[in-house]
């Protein structure tokens, strides 16, 4: 290490530690403990997750006491890291998917003149939210009961809303970036859930996803840190017949947690796809996302006084 790397050092760490009571700054610790140290990707986030706690020790106590929620997480999810919501009392889908198809269409010229694949992100959420009207009903759809406490309890900690991504593909799509086999390698606890605005079939590219008690086989087996995976070396080791496909009907809800199954989705062929995809995840999570909605810099327009809002959106 260089003596100017040396006298830089406090100055980092003072900077990191402001990051990290900020629930940011993960980025940062994965490049020291990962990338300069060689520390595998999941016990560099692990570490990243343990700093923004201790750096926000109170703010941690109060997510992480959730022993009131009463809901039970149902086996699959618990075992295998996904659900179908069957009849555990969520209202709103289909209100929320006609909410949907409205924005579509309002602004469908648009959407379908910016389109590269693998899809294009209908909702405008970076450092800051383009507009936070136009989300409201999906983060209140979010916020309901039967919601919050199933992903609650699966957390073990109260969730925050990270990318909401309500994507278009067009059809014939390719395979780039998330259309190949992969695990969102952030966070261990979070969830996916995923609602077709369209219906999805085989032709339209649905979220398709390995059970997490296969996944960790064949992570084992390949080895696998972090990145994508080619399909020739996914198949080598699993059957096709294994893999989970969310296909439905619009207003279905599905919950999947990225980080536990190796999943890939809008392989379209002769059909576009329209999908809502919400992240739930940690507060705390390892790597933070650049598009997070519990980060943006103007969440709180979309505060309605509500506990569970206040938690999805860290207000
Ligand atoms: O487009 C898809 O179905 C997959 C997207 C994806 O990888 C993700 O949301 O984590
Ligand atoms: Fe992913």
């Amino acid at each position: 290490m260089h003596a100017s790397q040396v006298l830089k050092a406090p100055l980092f760490a003072t900077k990191l530690l402001f990051k990290l009571k900020k629930q940011s700054g993960g980025r940062e610790v994965l490049q020291v403990l990962r990338d300069t140290l060689g520390m595998s990707n999941d016990s560099a986030i692990a570490v990243g997750k343990k700093l923004k706690m201790l750096a926000s020790p109170l703010l941690a106590w109060k997510r992480t006491r959730t022993r009131a929620v009463p809901t039970r997480v149902p086996d699959s999810l618990a075992v295998d890291g996904w659900v179908k919501v069957q009849d555990e009392g969520v209202r709103g889908a289909n209100e929320l998917v006609q909410y949907c198809t409205k924005v579509f269409e309002r602004r469908k010229a648009e959407i379908l003149s910016n389109y590269t694949p693998p899809f294009t992100l209908i909702f405008d959420v970076g450092s800051s939210i383009a507009r936070p009207e136009e989300i409201e009903p999906v983060v209140r759809f979010c916020a309901q009961r039967p919601i919050f406490d199933l992903v609650t309890s699966y957390l073990g900690e109260y969730p925050a809303l990270g990318n909401i991504a309500f994507g278009y593909t067009a059809p014939d799509s390719g395979r780039i970036g998330s259309q190949l086999f992969h695990c969102d390698s952030n966070e261990p606890r979070q969830l996916h859930m995923i609602l077709p605005i369209w219906p999805i079939d085989m032709e339209s590219g649905p979220f398709t996803f390995l059970p997490a008690q296969s996944s960790a086989q064949l992570r084992k087996e390949i080895k696998h840190d972090r990145g994508r995976i080619p399909d020739d070396v996914v198949f080598s080791h699993v059957s096709e017949d294994e893999l989970i496909y969310c296909t439905g009907e619009p207003g279905d809800v599905y919950f999947v947690n990225p980080y536990a199954c190796f999943h890939c989705g809008a392989r379209t062929r002769s059909k576009p796809r329209l999908i809502l995809i919400v992240n739930f995840t940690s507060l705390f999570q390892g790597v933070e996302p650049s598009n997070g909605l519990y980060s943006a810099a103007n969440r709180k327009e979309l505060d309605d006084g509500r506990q569970e809002t206040r938690f999805l959106l860290n207000l």
